[in-house]
């Protein structure tokens, strides 16, 4: 929740049109956003890449990037991140 000192100063450096109303649904984020900045863009990309082609148990495995929760980060993540590259939230 948006204090009325955020929300007045928020007014005064915004225009009104770009800051969404308090509680206003936001879109949901896509699964492929890892860095949580509302894209999927390369910076993603990087992150998945460096987890490519691991499994659970192993160091560089991250459940996050691992798109279909099989267990193992391969081509079919790459191919669900490829589906979501560009969306934003
Ligand atoms: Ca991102
Ligand atoms: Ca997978």
């Amino acid at each position: 929740m948006r204090s009325r000192l955020a929300s007045f100063v928020l007014a005064l450096l915004i225009p009104a049109a770009l800051v969404p109303a308090a509680g206003a649904a936001r879109a949901a984020q896509p699964a492929a956003d890892f860095n949580g900045d509302c894209v999927v863009n390369g910076i993603d990309f990087t992150l998945l890449a460096r987890s490519y082609l691991t499994a659970t148990g192993s160091l560089l495995y991250r459940p996050a990037y691992d798109l279909n929760h099989d267990g193992v980060i391969n081509i079919i993540d790459l191919q669900i991140f490829d589906s979501q590259f560009g969306q934003r939230c």
